[in-house]
């Protein structure tokens, strides 16, 4: 049985009970039912408050141990944690999750579907909210005293299904059946207010009186890290109405208005906005943003007080990491608290702040930087407004003392002091952080050239990189059991927490017995892979083919749609040569797997999906093409369907627009699984390219100069497609109607913006993509150079351990302490 290194001495007992008693004791006393009449879900929740109760053993002493040592704290303020499921990887942690099989199929239930008889929480939109999950686990494995705040979505990202091959949106629902992991904090609750006005007295010191407030009442979940003996938390908030609901409203009969303000206040957590990239949806998401700030300041300096009696060294105590510019209104909110509520002049309170907070960037797309119209700031938060003109004025004179031009200065404050229509959130965080930190060591540097190119002047020392990584949990261990096994076997189970370990098997890249086994734990992910293909979407798959798989957020700059017509002219190419006669070889057969959601507002994106959808049509219909060529899209893209893509894959597609991407994680996940990579210079692609080596990664495409270069000039992309029979021959194809059922306008918009102005460089970057992918076609009928570069993927993917990336952040950013790596 499994031990758990620090007991607590009030749950000794639970040691002494097998786990499957704990199991039935729960389904019976606290799901209710008998083994009878219990179905997955029933056993799934089950399961899970046995594990969970292990868990709170290593919490309540993980909290202890924090107060006691008075451990630096670390808070991580996130809108959004894509988590996933949670009982595999709670149990895997733990190192429960043999027994928990063995008990699951002693009791004659199926494993996997009573451990998948849970939903994701699926509380973010796709990059950013997996790293703040993959944080979470780090932080917890590296012994950080860590904690994550963000909302509680009543509805996580919406779920997407297909109409006639068109993105539809549906409202997700993941707390019907309950969540297994949370636990209600009645007893922390905090009030935020909107709105209302501020005045001063004879000294000065403001006091705001909001016109209205709302209650965030604290959910929280255990976050166990690698081991189960650190466990670290997750509080999310929920919103809740201020005071009780009018009785005598509601018993004069007027139940709407009785309850009209419990709707409006509960609105706040109701949705997760699903904008991805793209600024909307206005008032709401503002106050989202206040809410969960607010709240969180207010309890991390609660939790304070109980150790300091003042908030003089602040931040020798406590660092804030703000995800993104979404809790950036910590800035002023915290000079806030420290003036009107505290008596610290706007001087000290601006100082305070700046060694507390902490500031990432995760895009340098313009219209991604958060602003805000000045006149719904200051309807909602007038003394927020005061307080970030005061931060200007101060950042002026800095400004001017460090010999700024004045244009200059009024470029880079968080209002224009001439135009005074916008706060600009991204130079609200710039401002008031400590640290700014990039999340690959390109996107650090466009940072410093472009968008904060004045600001990084001025202080030449606050922007630094940190670049993103995966936690190898739940991307290798969870995800992809054959693979870990076969790497346990050969060199110890120490990669888990130390994944620089998998360096020991690049050795034996080349040995046959191990490639033999490496193969066939690919084939069989392959064969899983196929199978959800199959039941979701009817496709049979021949898994010999590439499985060749692209899974992100739709978007322009990611180049679904490069992607999309490479599969058309392959189909072209197919079709006017079935046998590879004219080519002298015979076609290798190929798998096309899109996934991914659309903004519900960005036409383009949604086009590009209906345009995947119409191709697979034509292709998977053809029979001269039969297995040669297949095109799937998988509907509603989440963490569970990457769990079973990313191990299932053989090529990876990370083909931005060089200087687009920030960083990506999903190319990570899928070399660390032994997909190769087919990408260009952007993100972290240039640095896996460093470690995998040459060899190992096919890069190709312009780079990020040279697109902004061709940007800046309006290069038209009409003369590279003049001297190109391939794009000439897509082209007319989606004027024509061949993929559209002969209606000639549904790819219109398609055809001018990749034809006429291809802001994302397709056409330049096509020839090279198309001529990468038939390399990569001859490589792969070389099974041992295939496997070869595959396992050196894996041995050298070490680096990319989400576990390297918090240690950074705890040394150079939080000055927070950790363990070393294998300790
Ligand atoms: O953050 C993503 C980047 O695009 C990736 O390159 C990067 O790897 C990842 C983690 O650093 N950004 C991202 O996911 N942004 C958002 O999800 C987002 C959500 C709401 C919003 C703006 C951006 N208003």
């Amino acid at each position: 049985m499994t031990t758990i290194k620090h007991k607590i001495d009030d749950a000794k007992d639970l040691h002494d009970e097998p786990f499957g008693d704990v199991v039935l004791r729960h389904l019976i006393y606290s799901v209710g039912k008998d083994k009878t009449h219990a179905e997955a879900r029933d056993w799934n929740v089950a399961v899970s408050l046995a594990v969970r109760d292990r868990m709170v053993e290593g919490w309540i002493d993980t909290t202890r141990h924090v107060y006691a040592r008075q451990q630096k704290r670390v808070y991580y303020l996130s809108m959004e944690f894509m988590i996933g499921r949670m009982l595999e990887d709670n149990l895997t942690n733990l190192g429960l999750l043999s027994e928990a099989k063995e008990f699951i199929a002693s009791q004659g239930l199926d494993v996997e579907t009573v451990l998948h008889a849970e939903q994701d929480a699926a509380l973010g939109n796709g990059g950013l909210g997996r790293l703040a999950a993959c944080f979470m686990d780090s932080m917890a494995t590296t012994g950080v005293a860590g904690m994550g705040y963000g909302i509680r979505y009543q509805h996580g990202i919406f779920r997407q299904t297909l109409e006639d091959g068109w993105q539809m949106e549906e409202p997700e629902d993941w707390l019907f059946e309950g969540n297994s992991w949370e636990f209600r904090r009645p007893e922390v609750v905090y009030e935020i207010g909107f709105g209302g006005h501020v005045t001063h007295d004879a000294d000065g010191k403001a006091t705001w009186t909001p016109a209205e407030s709302v209650q965030a009442v604290a959910f929280d979940m255990p976050i166990a890290g690698w081991e189960g003996d650190h466990v670290n938390t997750l509080r999310l908030w929920s919103a809740r109405q201020s005071g009780m609901m009018n009785l005598d409203t509601f018993n004069d009969g007027d139940f709407m208005a009785a309850a009209r303000q419990q709707v409006l206040a509960e609105t706040i957590s109701k949705v997760l906005y699903p904008g991805d990239h793209t600024p909307q949806g206005r008032e709401l998401r503002l106050k989202q943003e206040v809410f969960f700030t607010s709240a969180s300041l207010q309890d991390m300096l609660r939790r304070f007080f109980t150790n300091y009696d003042n908030l003089d060294n602040l931040g020798d105590h406590v660092a804030v990491q703000l995800n993104d510019t979404h809790p950036a209104i910590a800035v002023p909110e915290l000079i806030r608290i420290l003036m009107d509520l505290h008596g610290y002049t706007f001087e000290r309170a601006l100082e305070i702040t700046r060694e507390t907070l902490h500031y990432t960037n995760h895009t340098l797309l313009p219209e991604a930087l958060e602003k805000w119209p000045k006149d719904l700031f200051e309807h909602i938060l007038p003394r927020h407004l005061q307080i970030i003109n005061m931060i200007d004025g101060h950042f002026y004179q800095e400004a001017m003392a460090k010999g700024l031009d004045h244009h200059i200065i009024a470029g880079i404050q968080v209002i224009h002091p001439h135009q005074q229509d916008w706060v600009r959130m991204g130079n609200l965080a710039f401002i008031g952080s400590r640290k700014v930190n990039g999340v690959s060591a390109l996107h650090t540097e466009l940072m410093k050239q472009t968008v904060f190119h004045d600001l990084h002047t001025m202080y030449p020392d606050k922007i630094i990189n940190q670049t993103n990584g995966v936690t190898p949990r739940r991307w290798l261990l969870e995800c992809n059991p054959g693979l870990a096994g076969l790497i346990t076997e050969q060199i110890g189970d120490g990669w888990i927490d130390d994944l620089e370990q998998l360096q020991k098997i690049a050795p034996l890249a080349t040995d046959a017995a191990f490639q033999k086994a490496y193969r066939a734990v690919k084939s069989a992910n392959k064969q899983r892979l196929a199978d959800m293909v199959q039941e979701r979407t009817g496709i049979t798959l021949n898994t010999d083919a590439i499985f060749d798989t692209q899974i992100k957020r739709i978007h322009e700059y990611k180049r679904q749609h490069m992607n999309i017509m490479e599969a058309i002219a392959l189909y072209n190419a197919i079709k006017a040569d079935p046998e590879g006669t004219k080519r002298g070889a015979a076609w290798q057969p190929r798998v096309k797997i899109f996934a991914g959601k659309a903004a519900p507002s960005y036409f383009f994106a949604k086009l590009i999906i209906k345009l995947i959808n119409d191709v697979a049509a034509v292709v998977n219909n053809d029979p001269d093409i039969g297995d040669k060529l297949k095109v799937v899209f998988l509907p509603n893209y989440n963490v569970s369907m990457a769990e079973v893509l990313i191990p299932g894959s053989d090529l990876s597609e990370q083909i931005s627009t060089a200087g687009f991407e920030a960083s990506g994680t999903g190319n990570m996940k899928f070399a660390l699984n032994g997909a190769l990579t087919i990408g260009t210079l952007d993100g972290a692609n240039v640095e896996m390219l460093d470690h995998v080596g040459e060899d190992n990664i096919f890069i190709f495409g312009l780079k990020a100069d040279e697109v902004a270069e061709r940007q800046h000039r309006r290069a038209r992309p009409s003369e590279v497609i003049k001297n190109s029979p391939m794009l000439q021959q897509i082209m007319s194809q989606l004027s024509d109607g061949t993929f559209s059922d002969g209606e000639t306008e549904r790819y219109r918009d398609f055809l001018t913006n990749v034809g006429d102005h291809d802001y994302f460089q397709v056409i330049p970057d096509f020839q090279a993509y198309w001529d990468m992918q038939r390399q990569l076609d001859g490589l792969y009928q070389n099974a041992e150079a295939w496997f070869e570069k595959a396992i050196l993927n894996t041995a050298r993917m070490g680096w990319f351990s989400s576990d390297r990336t918090i240690r950074s952040y705890a040394d150079q950013i939080w000055r927070a302490p950790h363990k070393m790596s294998g300790t």
